[in-house]
């Protein structure tokens, strides 16, 4: 499928939405991943929004990533979530109880767990930004950097150390939420040896009154699983050694090792360029590690990374947008081609039943393949823009290319939802999602190959638009309609 390049029409109304749906997100100092699904400031999501924002204000962008850190606990982790004020989110601090953990932060309420390492790839972007527009900007990034950098190397350690005790070269998980692709397939198997006690306090979901229809979220018996780990992180304390011994959950995930290879490269040369000593060989060994480890689990079958069930030793092997982890690392440039060649070709971007030629959490030619339901095969926007910055960075410009042109043409209704249903192209999820947004404005501003221009912000509300030849689509269970 050819997708042609936006219209400067489209151009205009989608810079000047993306930028006004961060600026009702943003609440000073950070940003909310979505103005009701997800009222506070999560991890990866903070990462793909500071990006977003650095097309627009380097400095703002800047304040998100110093507001994560703030979060950060002692351990080096950085948490999946900072809270904000009280809101009707679930699981809430008080099912959290990090009061436990003896490495929490001091005044900032956090979850206790973790998300995929994304954020030096964002710092390393907006550094770009910021020297592409030189003066101030540059200084307070490099500034920035200088100041920053331990804390990003303690993150990085942290997972590097904690979270692969015995070096497999694959960071281990201890929730499925810290994939950040909850409900995958991926974790069909180890969710099954879960299996909720009775002392398990009682739970009322709450996010199931923000989306259209409850089959495009988890199911109940899924949050049981969720909430229970979550009881047995609590019990642990939220010690990583004493829940490995006593957790249910214990997988080593080759998405986050592939990004957490990625970052640790990216680090070690912003570190080099800024003449920073300290840190920067521990870095580069941190990246050959984790790409070794994700190089090693491809299936020559396949040709796709699988996450390794540490508790069985038994690799998973499902189709998900995961097996492309070496695209993310590197390593090894024949089956980075043929990775190429496989998310272009018909079982992933390229199958005939998609609406758009983006990236899909599953392949539509897998069994575990469901359109609706969250990672299960929905497009997942900021994949589909990590596949792109992967290639581009393997000097696959072409490639990269088809992706932002899709994932653009995708976004082009202008309601920026959480993820999409492939075969029809529907909005799912929430509305007005921040990293979605966020990602619109990178993809946008890279529009001309090799020069990266900054986009206009409009602060006034724009109309959505829905594109000829789609139905018109259900907001939250009513009709969208133009504003
Ligand atoms: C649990 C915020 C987050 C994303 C995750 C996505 C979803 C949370 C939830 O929303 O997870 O962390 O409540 O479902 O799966 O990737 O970071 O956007």
């Amino acid at each position: 499928m050819t997708v042609s390049q936006p219209t400067p029409n489209d151009v205009a109304l989608m810079a000047g939405r993306a930028g006004y749906v961060l600026k009702g997100n943003d609440r000073g100092d950070f940003t909310v991943a979505s103005p009701t699904l997800y009222p506070h400031m999560w991890s990866w999501d903070a990462g793909f929004v500071a990006l977003g924002i650095a097309t627009v204000s380097v400095p703002r962008a800047l304040t998100e990533l110093r507001t994560l850190l703030s979060g950060q606990w002692a351990t080096g982790m950085l948490p999946h979530i900072l809270f904000h004020s009280p809101s009707d989110y679930f699981p809430d601090t008080d099912r959290w109880r990090t009061q436990v953990a003896a490495a929490r932060p001091a005044g900032v309420l956090t979850s206790g767990i973790t998300q995929p390492p994304i954020h030096v790839i964002a710092l390393s972007r907006i550094l770009h930004d910021a020297r592409r527009r030189g003066g101030p900007d540059r200084e307070l990034a490099e500034a920035f950097v200088v100041e920053t950098f331990p804390q990003w190397l303690a993150w990085h350690r942290y997972l590097a150390t904690a979270r692969d005790p015995y070096a497999h070269g694959l960071v281990e998980i201890h929730h499925g939420w810290e994939s950040g692709m909850d409900d995958s397939p991926r974790w069909d198997a180890p969710y099954s040896h879960v299996h909720p006690g009775p002392e398990m306090p009682p739970f009322v979901r709450r996010d199931l009154a923000h989306v259209s229809d409850p089959s495009q979220r988890p199911s109940d018996a899924e949050y049981a699983r969720y909430l229970w780990l979550l009881e047995q992180k609590v019990r642990a304390r939220y010690d990583d050694a004493a829940y490995r011994a006593t957790g249910d959950f214990v997988v080593g995930d080759v998405l986050v090792s592939a990004l957490l290879a990625a970052a640790s490269d990216l680090l070690a040369d912003i570190g080099a360029e800024l003449g920073i000593v300290e840190g920067v060989e521990e870095s580069r060994a941190i990246a050959r590690r984790f790409r070794t480890g994700v190089l090693r689990s491809v299936d020559p079958a396949t040709d796709l990374a699988r996450d390794l069930d540490l508790r069985t030793g038994k690799y998973l092997d499902v189709d998900s947008a995961a097996g492309f982890a070496p695209l993310l690392c590197g390593g090894d440039d024949a089956l980075i081609r043929r990775q190429r060649d496989l998310l272009l070709g018909p079982r992933w971007c390229g199958h005939s039943r998609l609406r758009w030629p983006v990236v899909p959490s599953v392949s539509p030619a897998s069994p575990h393949f469901r359109e609706r339901t969250y990672w299960r095969g929905p497009q997942w926007p900021v994949l589909n823009w990590l596949m792109a910055w992967a290639l581009n960075r393997s000097g696959e410009q072409e490639a990269a290319n088809s992706l932002r042109l899709a994932g653009l043409a995708q976004l082009v209704d202008c309601d920026f939802a959480e993820y999409y249903e492939p075969l029809t192209g529907e909005q799912l999820g929430s509305r007005d999602q921040s990293w979605t947004a966020a990602i619109a404005l990178d993809f946008l501003a890279a529009r001309r190959p090799g020069r990266r221009r900054p986009v206009r912000l409009l602060t006034s509300e724009l109309p959505r638009v829905t594109p000829a030849g789609r139905p018109p689509t259900q907001e939250f269970g009513g009709p969208t309609v133009a504003r």
